[in-house]
């Protein structure tokens, strides 16, 4: 065992001519990666021989929000403690390994979902790899100039990328109308709880055939001689960070044919090197899993090969495909559905496009032979329409399987997204409820509660069987155990609390509640209603209409689309609360408002430990399901939140009284949608006419910019493209500061908050992502 550390010396030495106490942080990192790398190579190459013996599936993701490697890899490999021991004895940390960056390849949720599940897939055995794109920069980091968003680009592998091997050999090229790419792979080891199984994530890198023309260098022309090498690398160059639409990018249909085309040639050419031209077998051999639509053209792709390169029909060739791909849904939001021009689609890839129009003549074949049942329906389930290819309904034609990401969400699928397609089709409809991995979310993020429940339960098998926690339930009503998890806690917010004071120059008390949003900033996911709360609270205080309060702090962490001012203008409100409440003495001993800079993975995993209260606010039927939502369950953390997405199935599994619950359901928005007058609320109502006021009555500064009157106009007037009010913020307001007051009344009280805290921890072993990866495995995968 103390073998490791000897090697980690020899490789510092011989790598860097240094030892454990002069090497840099970045020298250590390279150093342990560098061994664990060596360490795993047998295993990772036995998992891929194992894996070519029987079905296998693949994840195509335009997005893996890894998060930082080294301790996640560390503690798979069971070697965390004794590293660290290590340092110890020279005098270092492992937590200076905090300056290392983490590859933020993906925007929020859908990214971060990929991410757990292939961590999932390696700890349960299921032959699962990961297809996708290496960004040269992920999503962009995020400062704040006067309380604004500023963006600054994320050079992940400015210090080398220690995690991936490239390899050359496996280079594939990728052909578009007048270019054509060379996609090298770049492969990282996923390995399982205990090192047995080590998946693989491979990522393509765009790179030009030639480096650049010589004879054009040589012309004088050193322009055109690079213009062809920059433009093949600038379709893996940048992540783009919108987590919603972002029609008509001709660089974004590029990024998505180039990992699909790379990866589907991948498949089939190791396909036909093991079994021969041979494509009965193949959907028997292979699964594929569309995260979203962004991979949905791959589908299209393999039909190219197998009629192009293999002579196969269209008819065969789309019987096979339909067979291999599965397709999960992640959005309800109408502008979130990706529709792609036809003549931009047919510019870049006049093929596919081809064969993107035999698939949609095959549809409406289909639909009219089905008789006037089906064919009522063509319309709505069109894959060319008004010049225009519908990639969801590409996905689900082309597809075995189609799943939404949690129970209410589904049903939202199958009642109105795609009802059309549910009318025809209903067997092809899945529910799979999301999870997260909880190696990262519990055991990595939080040593202290994990040692406590491993105490409790006498043994650690809850890392690999998350429901185990279960048998916890009888401490619930346990002072000792409600004493020490809230002392666990309260360890947490010590430490969040120095970290944010060092970052962000403000102070959280720990003995403050720390209630915590953090998510993409998005409209319908109700930042803004927070705000509102905060505002309403800050008013009590001051006119003491509100007394017997226990100091909170709300804690912010969100990066919003640069190009939604919106959401930049609601970042640049909540800090100028922040401003406002920070530093009046009055009400500081009682509120504080932090919005922490850059929010991401790492952040996360210091914040998610340190929620008391988890804000799950968005509108009722608008956020597909969530999964910070689970994370901050099972740190016991109970929800302030909406009936929507996952949190109704938190609720159902911990209890609706263990958690804050409020506001309008699905069914209520539905019914007051026609006759909704936010006016006539703000008119009637002098609570939330002094909130709205104070954006435009000098109360908060906008820096001059409107933005802070353009928010309050969108609440009251509405805009050209939405009714006021769109995402019901002043319909929940009540029940929102009702269900607020009341978590916050209550919390200090073990056998009533503490009590519900333990019960979430305790209660959410079905959110572990083992759980779902299960589901797709035997439900879906059939591996
Ligand atoms: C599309 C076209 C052009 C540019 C960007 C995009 C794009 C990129 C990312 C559209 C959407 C996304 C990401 C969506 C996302 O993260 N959705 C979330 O998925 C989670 C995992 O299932 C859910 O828990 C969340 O509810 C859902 O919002």
């Amino acid at each position: 065992m103390g073998n490791h550390l000897e090697f980690i010396s020899e490789i510092l030495a011989s790598d860097f001519q240094k030892d454990i106490k002069s090497a840099t942080a970045q020298e250590l990192h390279q150093a342990i990666a560098t061994y664990i790398m060596a360490k795993l190579s047998d295993t990772w190459r036995e998992s891929e021989e194992k894996q070519r013996k029987g079905k296998r599936a693949f994840y195509f993701s335009a997005e893996f929000l890894v998060g930082r490697a080294v301790y996640n890899n560390l503690l798979a490999m069971k070697m965390t403690g004794e590293v660290n021991e290590y340092l110890r004895g020279a005098g270092a940390d492992l937590s200076a390994l905090e300056e290392i960056e983490d590859a933020a390849l993906g925007n929020g949720g859908l990214g971060r979902l990929a991410a757990c599940f292939l961590d999932s897939a390696a700890t349960v055995g299921c032959p699962l790899d990961g297809y996708g794109i290496r960004y040269k920069y992920g999503l962009f980091e995020q400062k704040f100039e006067d309380g604004f968003q500023m963006e600054c680009c994320d050079n992940w592998t400015r210090f080398g990328d220690p995690w991936s091997v490239r390899r050359e050999a496996e280079a594939v090229d990728v052909v578009f109308a007048g270019q054509t790419v060379r996609a090298v792979p770049y492969d990282m080891p996923i390995i399982g709880y205990g090192g047995e199984q080590i998946n693989t994530l491979r990522l393509w890198q765009s790179e030009a055939p030639v480096d650049f023309d010589f004879a054009l260098f040589n012309d004088q022309k050193y322009d055109l001689a690079v213009r062809e090498k920059n433009r093949a690398e600038d379709i893996s160059r940048v992540l783009y960070p919108n987590d919603s639409s972002d029609g008509g990018k001709r660089l974004r249909i590029r990024q998505q044919y180039f990992f699909c085309s790379a990866s589907v040639q991948d498949i089939v050419g190791k396909h036909v090197a093991q079994h021969g031209p041979d494509f009965g077998n193949f959907a028997s051999l292979y699964a594929v899993q569309l995260n979203d639509t962004h991979p949905t053209v791959a589908i299209a792709e393999l039909i190219r090969i197998l009629m192009d390169d293999y002579g196969m029909s269209f008819e065969e060739s789309f019987v096979v495909a339909k067979k291999t791909f599965n397709y999960t849904n992640h959005t309800v939001m109408a502008e979130a559905l990706e529709k792609w021009d036809l003549r931009l689609y047919k510019s870049e890839l006049p093929r596919i496009t081809e064969i993107i129009r035999l698939i949609d003549k095959r549809m409406t074949n289909e639909f009219k032979a089905g008789g006037t049942e089906t064919a009522q329906h063509t319309a709505a389930c069109r894959i060319l329409k008004n010049g225009q290819i519908n990639m969801a309904n590409l996905a689900v034609y082309g597809s075995s399987a189609v799943n939404g990401v949690a129970g209410i969400h589904t049903e939202i699928l199958k009642n109105d997204v795609l009802k059309d397609w549910y009318a025809v089709r209903p067997q092809v409809f899945r529910n799979k409820t999301n999870g997260v991995t909880q190696r990262r979310w519990l055991l990595l993020c939080n040593p202290e509660l994990s040692s406590f429940l491993t105490k409790l339960l006498g043994s650690d098998a809850w890392i690999t069987d998350l429901a185990l926690l279960g048998s916890l339930e009888k401490y619930a009503d346990d002072p000792e155990v409600l004493k020490e998890f809230r002392a666990i806690k309260h360890v947490k917010k010590e430490q969040l609390s120095s970290y944010i004071e060092e970052k962000e120059g403000i102070v959280l008390p720990a003995d403050f509640i720390f209630d915590v949003q953090i998510k993409r900033l998005h409209e319908y996911k109700r930042q803004l209603l927070n705000a509102f709360s905060i505002l309403d609270i800050y008013f009590g205080l001051k006119d003491k209409s509100i007394r017997d309060f226990t100091p909170t702090a709300f804690v912010f962490g969100a990066k919003a689309a640069p190009g939604y001012v919106r959401a930049k203008g609601i970042i640049k409100l909540i800090n100028e609360i922040g401003r406002l409440v920070n530093s009046d003495p009055e009400v500081n001993g009682l509120i504080r408002v932090c919005f922490v800079q850059n929010y991401n993975v790492s952040y996360a995993e210091k914040l998610v430990p340190a929620s008391d209260l988890s804000e799950q606010i968005s509108t009722a039927g608008t956020e597909a399901a969530g999964t910070g939502n689970m994370k901050q369950m099972m740190n016991g953390a109970p929800t302030l939140g909406t009936y929507d997405g996952a949190n109704i199935e938190i609720v159902e599994e911990a209890g609706i009284e263990n958690n804050y619950i409020f506001g309008a359901r699905v069914e209520d928005i539905a019914a007051a949608k026609d006759t909704y007058d936010p006016m006539k609320i703000y008119k009637s109502s002098r609570r939330i006419a002094r909130i709205l006021d104070a954006l435009t009555d000098g109360t908060l500064d906008d820096g001059d910019t409107g933005v802070f009157a353009e928010l309050k106009s969108s609440i009251l007037e509405g805009a050209s493209w939405h009714k006021p009010d769109q995402y019901f913020l002043l319909l929940d307001f009540e029940s929102y500061m009702e269900a607020k007051l009341r978590a916050i009344g209550e919390y200090g009280d073990d056998a009533v908050f503490t009590r519900k805290a333990f019960l979430n921890t305790v209660r959410s072993g079905y959110f572990s992502s083992d759980r779902t990866i299960r589901e797709y495995a035997e439900d879906i995968w059939k591996v």
